[in-house]
This record gives structure tokens, C-alpha cells and sequence, in this order.
């Protein structure tokens, strides 16, 4: 019933292993660079339980750039075989290393997470994503091959290419961005094939923030099971927590990390169930341990106990990234919360992007917003009705009255990589 005997300990042990496992982890740290003066006053025997965890320091995204390249790296580098670099979404990219161990250990978690939404070895596994630097590509990749899915390293873009293959070779599991999802529906539609007779069953998606409206469209549209997927590069990469069949949240693989939840501004733990900044302690890494990693990620656990009988703790899909909030007018705002508004609308399409503006002096909140086909229509009336409507939706939401403009299916630039969702016009 589950890829590894560890899925459903018991708490009680559970709770050892990463005591025991964060000791010599800690161990093993202190031969970094780094973490030698990090660590310095810190006695891993003291600890007497996983909780304990709180005594230690933080380590942020501007500790990994200042050490970039080699200086969290425990042992020489002889002893590596793979890099990758985050996405460098906020910023300058940060590099992570792995020793042939590290990659066998992600592509077993990896695994496990595939397992559990039902992929099986007898599946043919698409990967979508971007290879190259992007953990999403090699990381997913080794991880399906490690399930024994056959494998087809489609990597990102070329949509033709991609519905051939996936016709060709039955491909029932595809890897895919979500924001790229929703595009490629459409454009398989309009290739001239219904989505209901492709051959998948099984979305994998994740590498960015998206809303569980966003999941039902890209479901209903391709009538596929659309399962979320969280990583980050600082963490391995894809295969930290991953949603089983009941899609009720993500399972966090608590033997290999250790995850807390801390209010962003007083670093304390926030209560149970509450939304806070998400941080990430590596139990299972030889080459490039990280302790408290501040991942700027916004979740909560899930209270209570999953069906499947997992004993993971579950973390509820990501809210949005600490540094995606924009503050408007005194208002704060999460593009999350727009992309819910518009995704429940019938009217509204596949696309849509935030810009912020400055008119005379003060800043406004546009939004560009793709309508379906069948509500672009001809008739002036019916189309500021409509715009009328999805602005009021939006204030009912984020309490700003934003100016939306309406666009034409496919008229909004996208990307082959994860979705730019804001563009900061504004005046400095
Ligand atoms: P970057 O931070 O530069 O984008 P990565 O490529 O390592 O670097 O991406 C990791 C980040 O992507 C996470 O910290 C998170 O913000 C986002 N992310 C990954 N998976 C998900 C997911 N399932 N839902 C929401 N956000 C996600
Ligand atoms: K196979
Ligand atoms: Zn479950």
C-alpha cells in the first residue's frame, strides 16, 4: 500500500528517527564552512527531542548567497556529482550540490510521492518541465525511472511535440506547470483532439503557487486527477511533500525533513493549524544539510489525520510566497488571492497578470484578465457588464477596486517556465 515502510510509522518512533537523525545531521553540519561558526556553541548530545529544534539558528536564502559557491558543503568536492540552482525567482540564484548518495535518497522520496497518487510502474511518465538547472526536470525524472515508469524526458514547450509523444507512447502521468496546464489544454482542444480521449489520468503539478480553483480547471479541462507537488531547490528539489490520492493536502516526508511553521515576524512557532512562514530542516542529506531553512512560503498544517494512514504531517497548499505580497492603498494582497476570484468565474479564460501602475500619484492595481471565446463578444454592454463583474468580485476579495482589462484567449504572454503573475510598473 505504500512505496516505503516509513510512510505510516508510528508517531512515537517517527519522532526518534528525526531526533536521532537532526543529532547527526548537526554532526555533519559543522564540517561545512558555514555551519562550523554557526554552530559553534551547540552541542548536538543536548538535544532531547525533535522540538528542541527551536534552540537553533536560521538560515535564510542571503546566508546560502553569501556562501555561494562551496561554503555549505560538508566534505571536498570530489566527493559531488550534480548541481542545480533554484529558479531565482526573488533574486540572485542560490546552487545546491549532491553527492551520489543525496541523489539516490531524493529519487527514492521522490518516488514515494508518485506512488502515492497512484502512479505505478507499469505508467508512462511524461516530464514537461524544463531540464537543465531546474530540479523539476533531472529531479522528477530520476524519480519516475526509480518507480520503474518509463520515462520521456519531453522537457518544456513545443506543444506539438509533446501531444505526438504523448499519443505515441500512451503516456498516462504527466509532469506539468500549472499555469502551463491550463494553456495546454487549449491548445490540445484546439490541435483538433478532445482531451477526454487522450490517454493520461495522472497531473503532477507544482514549482509555483496556484489556487484549488486553478487545480479544477486544469482537472475538469483535461480530465485528468491534478495532484499537488512541493519542493524547493535548498531541499533537493521536488519530493518534499506531495498530496496522496485524497488531494487534502501534502504529505511532508517528516523522516527525511523536519518542518515547522513559525510567524514570520516574531520567529516563534505559530499554533497549530494557523498559517505562518514555512521552515525546513534536511535529516537525510550528507553533502549539503540545511537547518531551519526560512523558505518564505506561506502554509499551515492540516490538522487531524489522513485517510490514506500516512502518519506524514499534511501542509495545506501553498498561500503565496512572503515576498509575493503587495501592499496597496495601506491593503495587503496576494496574487492568490486574485487567481481565486478569477478562477471560479465561468467567463474567465486560461490567463491573467497583475501590474501595478502608477497614475498621477498614487498606485493602482490592474488586472489583464483572458476570456473565454464564447464571452468576448461583439456586444459593448455585455463586456463592461462583464468587467463590472469580475471588479466587483475582486474588491469583494482583496478590498480594492482594481481596473480590469478584458483580453482575448491566448493574448497574454506565457512562458515556458513558471508564470509571472505581477509586473511592478510602478514609480519608485
Ligand atoms: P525559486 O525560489 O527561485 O523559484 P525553486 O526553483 O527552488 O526556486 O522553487 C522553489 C519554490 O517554488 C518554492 O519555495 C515555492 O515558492 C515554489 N513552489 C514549489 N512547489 C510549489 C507548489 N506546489 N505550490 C506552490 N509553490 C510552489
Ligand atoms: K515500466
Ligand atoms: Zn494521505
Amino acid at each position: 500500500m505504500y512505496y516505503d515502510k516509513a510512510e505510516n510509522m508510528d508517531r512515537a518512533s517517527l519522532e526518534s528517527l528525526q531526533l536521532e537523525r537532526l543529532k547527526s545531521t548537526l554532526e555533519n553540519a559543522k564540517n561545512a564552512p558555514f555551519y562550523k561558526e554557526q554552530l559553534a556553541g551547540i552541542n548536538p548530545e543536548d538535544l532531547q527531542s525533535a522540538a528542541d529544534i527551536t534552540k537553533l539558528p536560521f538560515t535564510t536564502k542571503d546566508d546560502l548567497r553569501s556562501q555561494y559557491p562551496y561554503g555549505m558543503l560538508t566534505r571536498s568536492k570530489d566527493e559531488f556529482v550534480r548541481l542545480h540552482a533554484s529558479s531565482g525567482t526573488t533574486g540572485t540564484p542560490t546552487a545546491v550540490f549532491y553527492t551520489q548518495k543525496d541523489l539516490d535518497t531524493w529519487a527514492d522520496l521522490m518516488a514515494r510521492c508518485m506512488y502515492a497518487c497512484g502512479c505505478r510502474k507499469s505508467d508512462v511518465l511524461q516530464n514537461m518541465s524544463g531540464y537543465g538547472l531546474f530540479t523539476g526536470g533531472l529531479g522528477i525524472h530520476y524519480g519516475s525511472e526509480r518507480l520503474g515508469m518509463l520515462t520521456v524526458p519531453a522537457g518544456a514547450g513545443n506543444t506539438k511535440r509533446q501531444i505526438k509523444l504523448i499519443r505515441d507512447f500512451n503516456v498516462s502521468v504527466l509532469h506539468i506547470i500549472p499555469s502551463f496546464a491550463l494553456y495546454f489544454a487549449q491548445k490540445v482542444e484546439e490541435a483538433g483532439f478532445d482531451t477526454a480521449d487522450m490517454p493520461w489520468k495522472i497531473a503532477l503539478i507544482g514549482a509555483e503557487p496556484h489556487t484549488e480553483e486553478a487545480r479544477r480547471k486544469i482537472e475538469e479541462m483535461m480530465h485528468i486527477k491534478a495532484y499537488n507537488s512541493y519542493g524547493l531547490s535548498e531541499m533537493n528539489g521536488p519530493g518534499v511533500a506531495f498530496e496522496c490520492v485524497h488531494q487534502n493536502g501534502m504529505h511532508v516526508w517528516e523522516d527525511a525533513y523536519i518542518a515547522e511553521i513559525i510567524d514570520p515576524t516574531t520567529g516563534e512557532h505559530v499554533k497549530e493549524g494557523e498559517i505562518g512562514e514555512l521552515v525546513m530542516t534536511t535529516l537525510t542529506r550528507e553533502g549539503m544539510p540545511i537547518i531551519r531553512y526560512r523558505t518564505r512560503d506561506l502554509t499551515r498544517f492540516i490538522p487531524g489525520q489522513c485517510e490514506c494512514g500516512r502518519t506524514h504531517r499534511r501542509i495545506d497548499r501553498i498561500a503565496g510566497r512572503a515576498d509575493d505580497m503587495m501592499i496597496l492603498k495601506g491593503v495587503n494582497i496576494y496574487p492568490m488571492q486574485i487567481e481565486q476570484c478569477l478562477m471560479a468565474m465561468p467567463e474567465v479564460g486560461q490567463n491573467y497578470l497583475i501590474e501595478l501602475v502608477t497614475e498621477g500619484i498614487t498606485d493602482q492595481l490592474k488586472v489583464k484578465v483572458e476570456v473565454k471565446d464564447q464571452f468576448f463578444v461583439e456586444d459593448m454592454r455585455a463586456l463592461q457588464g462583464l468587467q463590472k463583474k469580475i471588479a466587483k468580485n475582486l474588491c469583494n476579495e482583496i478590498l480594492i477596486t482594481p481596473r480590469v482589462e478584458l483580453c482575448q484567449h491566448d493574448s497574454i504572454p506565457k512562458g515556458e517556465g513558471k508564470a509571472v503573475r505581477v509586473v511592478d510598473k510602478r514609480e519608485k
